[in-house]
């Protein structure tokens, strides 16, 4: 296993959608959007895909026995059905918790859209965050995307979203498309997004004395067979997968770098959708 450097202190995990978070002495491992359950929802409309929870339990450990964070914070949606919990998932759910308990010391849930009852679900030890994020050591600003921050989380310099599980769709013959989870990495214009979020009614201008957020990255789905956001389509095919953050016009989608998980460069959103691949 290896790490991709994003920035100081900001690394992706090579072949993973995982983020490894460092500052000395402290690790931080960030994932998005595993959408427990998800396999049962198909099963309801005929598909049958054994349960992915026990593979990306898997991946989990292997990727924390290689880096060893204290803490693993989930980025939302770390299950599927909306608002209530499906069979499955009240049993799928505790388990996987239960189990990554025993390697890792601390675990933190930021709700996504998703995670309607989720708190049920979850075991003594692991801690809800709020819808609105986390602002981890002041510098990265941890929110699921389907909703606007909190406002302290525009002081972390990176902002760090899921949400839109972007994808690039690749075209392969007359029948044949394949899609690849990507990272998408953008500007951000902060005192803009600070002033949207102002008229919005979604913070106080009191509270935004030192607003930082100067970059935004959007996570690929640590779940490998969710579909997603085709980010080279010329339309979004999902808006309500888009968020707030990334409709204002304070982040520069079109300009956003697209990386896949190996690490290799696309280009950027902009130079993708009119590549027309
Ligand atoms: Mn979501």
């Amino acid at each position: 296993m290896e790490l991709l450097r994003l920035g100081p202190g900001l690394n992706a995990v090579r072949d993973q959608a995982a983020l490894l978070l460092a500052k000395p002495g402290q690790r931080v491992l960030v994932l998005a959007d595993l959408h427990i359950g998800w396999e049962s929802t198909l099963a309801s409309k005929g598909f049958h895909i054994p349960s992915q929870v026990g593979k990306m339990l898997k991946r989990i450990k292997s990727i924390v026995r290689a880096y060893g964070p204290q803490k693993l914070i989930f980025l939302g949606d770390v299950k599927h059905t909306v608002a209530g919990a499906e069979a499955e998932e009240w049993a799928e759910i505790p388990a996987f918790f239960e189990e990554l308990k025993k390697f890792v010391d601390e675990i933190a849930v930021v709700p996504g859209n998703h995670d309607g009852r989720l708190e049920a679900l979850l075991p003594d030890g692991v801690e809800m965050l709020s819808s609105g994020g986390i602002a981890l050591w002041g510098f990265f600003g941890l929110f699921h995307g389907h909703a606007w921050p909190s406002p302290e989380l525009l002081a972390c310099k990176w902002l760090i979203t899921g949400h839109v599980h972007p994808v690039v769709v690749f075209r392969e013959g007359p029948y044949f498309r394949t899609s690849s989870r990507v990272w998408l990495l953008m500007d951000c214009d902060g005192p803009s997004l600070a002033e949207e979020m102002v008229r919005r009614g979604k913070a106080r201008a009191g509270e935004l004395s030192d607003v930082k957020a100067g970059k935004l990255i959007v996570m690929p789905s640590f779940n490998e067979f969710l579909g997603g956001q085709a980010i080279n389509r010329p339309r979004a095919s999902d808006e309500s997968l888009i968020g707030p953050v990334l409709r204002s016009r304070s982040v520069d989608l079109a300009g956003a770098e697209v990386y896949m998980l190996d690490g290799t460069f696309l280009g950027t959103v902009g130079q993708l959708r009119r590549s027309g691949i």
